[in-house]
């Protein structure tokens, strides 16, 4: 892992408490993905998804999964079989990830709202369920039944009436879906799972096929042509935000425990040789510690290789700052999809990020108990976009519909101001619509 020394560099956050304009995010560690260069490739095999349905997911995933599909659903009995087959120790920590998650986005709930605006004037936000999701579970090395819960569940608490999942048939397990992936549909009430993936399940879901119908929005992390296809289709279908290669920031003092902030950033670096995992400290005597902890914990986990290419790429680093301070305006303009506060007044210190995904505070939240069981979402904005976007919860499945219910005395009383509008902006048939009702006379104002 590399030092990146930004002592003596002016960090302090602006008046507003901003700390984005006041550093060159370059200096930052961060990696980019060229989702772009991809779009080429999945237009085609969307537009042929488009046209011939069924038949162009089955050749497609004969092409790229090496698996001949009769059908592109997933049999029920099949569902209810990984289920069964499932290991009981996974069973029972699925249920109480389940459990847990839906306290939290239970909670998240939000009623409909009416105000008055005048007397006789009011405007309602009722909050109403996308009503048909299409969840993507990815296959391959990244199989995540936690994601299928992290998506799942804050769809059902919104209300969604219809959830359809797609994974990738794997010649392996006689062409379904991963057991794990089904046996986490089954626990969750899914029934409806298809035995897709790529860029031909985002156009599935998409435009229907004869065997699934169209969704709306389509959410779930998934690979580069996953998630071009998604940006191609986006209006089409609504999409969740892109979901990069995972990140983890510390902030710690000297009070923190170097073998926690060690593992800590190993456990992220775990995802992808791509992952990002950056400490910020004022403490060299941390910094070198951790160092060392990563020396001698990295080679004895199962995945030292790929966890050793994150923590050398340039995305990876321990950022040296001159107090707290300065590390909270370098966190805040980072943006982490997760950041931990390992310092001593750890609540404090959060209480001031402004920019990120979830925030973890103190010795005893470490990032990996979000990713399975604190009842938090671990869909969560990545590559800085935490500074406008938020991670998945019940509001990424709901609408906000306004409703608005004036009387005869609430319209006459506004509508000088509105024919006034609608004439400087030269519309005056939208003053007109006003008039109308009052015949063609413009109230006056009192
Ligand atoms: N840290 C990942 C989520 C995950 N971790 C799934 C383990 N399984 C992105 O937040
Ligand atoms: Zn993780």
């Amino acid at each position: 892992i590399s030092r990146i020394d930004l002592r003596g560099t002016a960090l302090a956050p602006s008046a507003s408490g901003a700390a984005n304009g006041v550093l060159d995010r370059d200096l930052l560690p961060r990696a980019e993905l060229d989702v772009e260069a991809a779009l080429e490739k999945v237009r085609p095999i969307c537009d042929d998804v488009r046209h011939r349905g069924s038949a162009a997911v089955i050749e497609y995933t004969e092409t790229f999964d090496g698996v001949r599909l009769e059908q592109t659903r997933v049999p029920t009995e099949a569902l209810g079989k990984a289920l069964e087959e499932l290991d009981p120790a996974v069973r029972a920590a699925l249920e109480e990830s389940i459990r847990r998650a839906r306290i939290v986005h239970r909670d998240q709930r939000r009623t409909d709202s009416t105000v008055q605006v005048v007397p006789g004037g009011t405007v309602t936000e009722r909050w109403v369920p996308v009503e048909r999701v299409g969840l993507y579970v990815p296959g391959g090395r990244a199989v995540y039944p936690s994601s299928v819960v992290m998506n799942v569940v804050p769809a059902q608490e919104a209300g969604v009436g219809s959830l359809a999942v797609a994974s990738p048939a794997q010649a392996e397990f006689d062409g379904l879906p991963h057991p794990t992936i089904l046996a986490a549909c089954a626990l969750l009430g899914v029934d409806e799972v298809y035995a897709v993936g790529g860029a031909q399940a985002v156009a599935m879901f998409a435009y229907g096929t004869a065997e699934c119908p169209p969704v709306q929005l389509v959410t779930g992390p998934g690979n580069i042509y996953v998630a071009a296809a998604k940006r191609l289709l986006k209006g089409v279908i609504g999409i969740d935000s892109e979901a990069g290669p995972t990140e983890i920031a510390i902030l710690a003092d000297d009070t923190a425990d170097a073998a926690h902030v060690a593992a800590d950033l190993i456990s992220q670096a775990e995802h992808d040789v791509v992952a990002a995992a950056v400490l910020v400290t004022p403490s060299e005597a941390l910094a070198e510690a951790v160092e060392g902890e990563l020396k001698t914990q990295v080679p004895a986990t199962t995945h030292s290789e790929r966890i050793a290419e994150a923590l050398s790429g340039r995305q990876s680093g321990i950022v040296l700052v001159d107090s707290l301070e300065a590390g909270l305006a370098v966190v805040n303009a980072y943006a982490a999809e997760h950041l931990e506060i390992q310092t001593a007044d750890a609540a404090a210190w959060a209480a001031r990020v402004v920019n990120a995904g979830a925030v973890f505070i103190g010795p005893y939240a470490p990032v990996s108990l979000g990713d399975y069981a604190a009842g938090s979402n671990h869909v969560l904005p990545t590559g800085g976009c935490a500074c406008h976007s938020s991670g998945l919860s019940v509001q990424s499945f709901l609408r906000g519909i306004h409703v608005v219910d004036y009387s005869r005395d609430a319209l006459a009383e506004i509508t000088p101001h509105v024919v006034a509008l609608a004439e400087a902006e030269d519309l005056p048939a939208h003053g007109a619509a006003l008039k109308a009702r009052f015949d063609w006379k413009v109230p006056q104002v009192p």
